[in-house]
């Protein structure tokens, strides 16, 4: 069985870890968020028949701002989702620092998603995060964009699979 340490990154705020949850305990807005520091949940994928992929999903808690302790919870990640919100620009374009840091610190580059995450609040995509510029950061950077709702459980599963395609590859 394959087995993968995912991180999700990004500012405060942006959903990570409502998408964790959502994707493994298909829940959403419980009392989780006080709770979970640099922890992890995992989850067992079936990607093909008799073909499974555990995951283990580590979400950096309340600890965004606390540089000194993200050596350990990037330590032997195999990929990453890298987390902005679409009704928030000043957070999309702090996505290239995470970015670079993640790089810095693990001293290699990984296989990563671009999520764009709280579509539930756009009847019109595109408005405050322009579509186009988050596609040409990704392509760029050899990633997928992808646009989410923790909310409605919209794309989460597609993202988590498009991650373990690429990490499959890597
Ligand atoms: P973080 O882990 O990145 O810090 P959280 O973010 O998962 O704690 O979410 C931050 C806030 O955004 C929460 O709202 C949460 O309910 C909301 N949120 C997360 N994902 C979505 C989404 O897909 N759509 C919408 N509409 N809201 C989302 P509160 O108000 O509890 O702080
Ligand atoms: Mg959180």
């Amino acid at each position: 069985m394959y087995k993968y340490k995912v991180i999700i990154i990004g500012p405060s705020a942006v959903g990570k870890t409502s998408l964790l949850y959502r994707f493994v305990k298909n829940e959403f807005q419980l009392e989780y968020k006080l709770t979970l520091g640099a922890n992890f949940l995992s989850k067992t994928l079936e990607i093909k028949p008799k073909k499974a992929v555990y995951l283990q999903i580590w979400d950096i808690g309340g600890q965004e701002r606390f540089k000194i302790l993200h050596k350990n919870f990037y330590e032997g990640a195999n990929g990453a989702l890298l987390v902005f919100d679409l009704s928030r620009e000043s957070t999309f374009k702090k996505m290239r620092t995470w970015l670079f840091e993640m790089y810095l610190i693990m001293g290699t580059k990984i296989p990563f998603i671009l999520v764009g995450n709280k579509v539930d609040l756009f009847p019109e995509i595109g408005k405050i995060v322009n579509r186009n510029a988050a596609e040409w950061f990704a392509k760029q950077e050899n990633a997928s964009y992808i646009e989410t709702s923790a909310k409605t459980g919209d794309n989460i599963e597609e993202a988590f699979l498009e991650l373990v395609n690429q990490m499959i590859k890597d």
